[in-house]
This record gives structure tokens, C-alpha cells and sequence, in this order.
């Protein structure tokens, strides 16, 4: 493969100066941020110093009452719910966020279902959904795969499972007849941000289940790392509400790992301070080899 390098052109100078000027930068590094398009005093200070309540309102995103009322609903009837994902380290940490979360609020049987790579493949699979229907789950949370699953999910419609779809990949031209499609880039979907990764649309689910029942922060602020694990591996964009949601999860990650991440990083090298490389080299190909090697 070919790369071909282009240079961004030069922002204009008064642009340039202005924010130099009022950040307190040298002009080079106020022209890459230009380029990045942070030409304000706001704007440099949302970028260097994200603020939790950067985090956008979950309930914009298009079905987030559906799902959340769906939710409710698996609770208040103590139903089986099964919590699905790909094997890779988005599908991986977005499982870990909902199940985690969940299992310490649902009154019913909560239990997760990772795909066989090799047997099964990536998304929605129809021996997930068979075990599912067998075993008396009514709701399956699919998390970073479902959104062009059509088919499957009309085939577990008929098995009496329901489905909650939160999936970053591009949509078909039809989306998928579940309880909830959660997907900033359905067309359909006015969320201000699409490049979350498919466990940030996990975090968002338990955000916005968090804001409906009162439950404060600290109760999904737990599992951030794991939402900057994603980011980083998954090689998402990481501005916008991606950079919030990295910088709160890289400095748990550094201050408070969960207990998965403190031991993904054991015979890590020792640092003081680890950074999103650090994640996308170190901690994202453990995950990823887990599921080559057997069970993710
Ligand atoms: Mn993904």
C-alpha cells in the first residue's frame, strides 16, 4: 500500500495570532490547534481541561426512552437478560460496562454471551439467540454489532426474545425491527457526536439509566476505563465527547484501575503515568488474544 502525505494548509495568520495571543501559546502550537479547529479561548479550554458535564444529554440519542423503558420493564418482571458482544475489545469492555452495571441493579437473572470467533463469528449469531430462547432470556442487550442484523432480529422476534441494539457501525438502508435501536449514525439519530465507540453507546445506555433513576454519578463513573480502553483500541476519533470520555477513563486508569485492568497491566512496564498508547499497545492486545486463543 501507498501513502500519500498532505500537509493541512496553513490556517489564516490573524486566527493564528488571535489564539496565541489568548491561550498563552506559541504561534506553532496555535496553528495545529487551528488546523484541529479550536480557534476560541472556549473551545482550548474544552479541549485541555474536559469537564464531566461535557458529556452529552444520553436521552438525544434517538430510542434511549425505548430502551431505557425497556430496561425497566426486564426489572420490574425479574426477567432473564442476556448482555451480548463481540469478542474484540470494543464488544469485550462494552459487555463488561452494561453487565457490570446491570447485574447490580436487576432483580432477575443477568448473565452475558461473548460469540465464538471461530465457530460463530462476529455479531448477532443464531446459536446466541437459540441459547437465549432455550434458556428463557426475553432481552438481549447486543452491544458494537446488531445494526444491519435484520434478519436475526425478526428471526428472535418470533422466539418471543426482544432485542436492544447500541451499535456505532454504519447503518443499512433499514434499520433493524428491535425494541431499540441505539446508533448516533442512523440518520434518524440528532445526537451531537457520532464517533462514540460501541461500549461509549454502553456507557451511554447506563448513563442515561443512571440520570432516569437518580443514581449519582459514581455508580458508571466505575467503569470509564474501560470506555477509554475502546476508544483506544478500537482506533476511534478521539475529540468531541471521545476526549472527555478518554480523559476521565485514562485517569482512572492511572489512579483507580478496575480489578480487569490492574490485571491486564501486570508485567506491563512500569510508568508513572500510562497514556493512550500505552492502552492501544499494552492493554487492547490482551484482550484481543483472549479471544483468539479461546474464550473472549
Ligand atoms: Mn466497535
Amino acid at each position: 500500500m501507498e501513502f500519500v502525505w498532505r500537509a493541512k494548509p496553513l490556517p489564516p495568520e490573524e486566527k493564528v495570532a488571535r489564539l496565541s495571543q489568548e491561550i498563552n501559546v506559541h504561534p506553532y502550537l496555535a496553528t495545529i490547534l487551528v488546523q484541529r479547529g479550536i480557534e476560541t479561548y472556549q473551545q482550548a479550554e474544552k479541549f485541555f481541561r474536559p469537564k464531566i458535564e461535557d458529556l452529552h444529554d444520553p436521552f438525544l440519542m434517538r430510542d434511549m426512552e425505548k430502551a431505557i423503558a425497556r430496561i425497566d420493564k426486564a426489572i420490574t418482571h425479574a426477567e432473564k437478560i442476556m448482555v451480548f458482544g463481540d469478542y474484540d475489545v470494543d464488544g469485550t469492555t462494552a459487555v463488561s460496562i452494561v453487565y457490570s452495571f446491570l447485574r447490580n441493579r436487576h432483580t432477575g437473572e443477568i448473565d452475558y454471551y461473548i460469540p465464538d470467533r471461530y465457530r460463530e463469528g462476529y455479531g448477532i449469531s443464531k446459536m446466541g439467540i437459540d441459547y437465549a430462547a432455550d434458556n428463557g432470556f426475553g432481552l438481549i442487550i447486543a452491544l458494537d454489532c446488531g445494526i444491519r442484523s435484520n434478519d436475526l432480529i425478526d428471526y428472535a422476534n418470533t422466539k418471543g426474545v426482544d432485542f436492544i441494539i447500541c451499535d456505532h457501525h454504519l447503518p443499512g438502508s433499514t434499520i433493524p425491527n428491535a425494541a431499540a435501536v441505539l446508533n448516533p449514525k442512523r440518520k434518524d439519530c440528532e445526537y451531537p457526536y457520532k464517533e462514540l465507540s460501541g461500549a461509549g453507546i454502553g456507557f451511554k445506555l447506563i448513563q442515561a439509566f443512571a440520570e432516569k433513576h437518580d443514581l449519582p454519578l459514581d455508580s458508571i463513573m466505575e467503569y470509564i476505563d474501560m470506555v477509554a480502553v475502546s476508544i483506544a483500541s478500537d482506533l476511534v476519533d478521539i475529540r468531541g465527547e471521545n476526549r472527555t470520555l478518554a480523559y476521565f477513563g485514562l485517569k482512572k486508569i492511572n489512579e483507580n484501575p478496575s480489578l480487569g485492568i490492574q490485571a491486564l497491566l501486570e508485567g506491563y512496564q512500569q510508568k508513572s503515568s500510562l497514556s493512550i498508547s500505552d492502552i492501544v499497545f499494552g492493554i487492547g492486545p490482551r484482550i484481543n488474544a483472549a479471544g483468539r486463543i479461546a474464550d473472549a
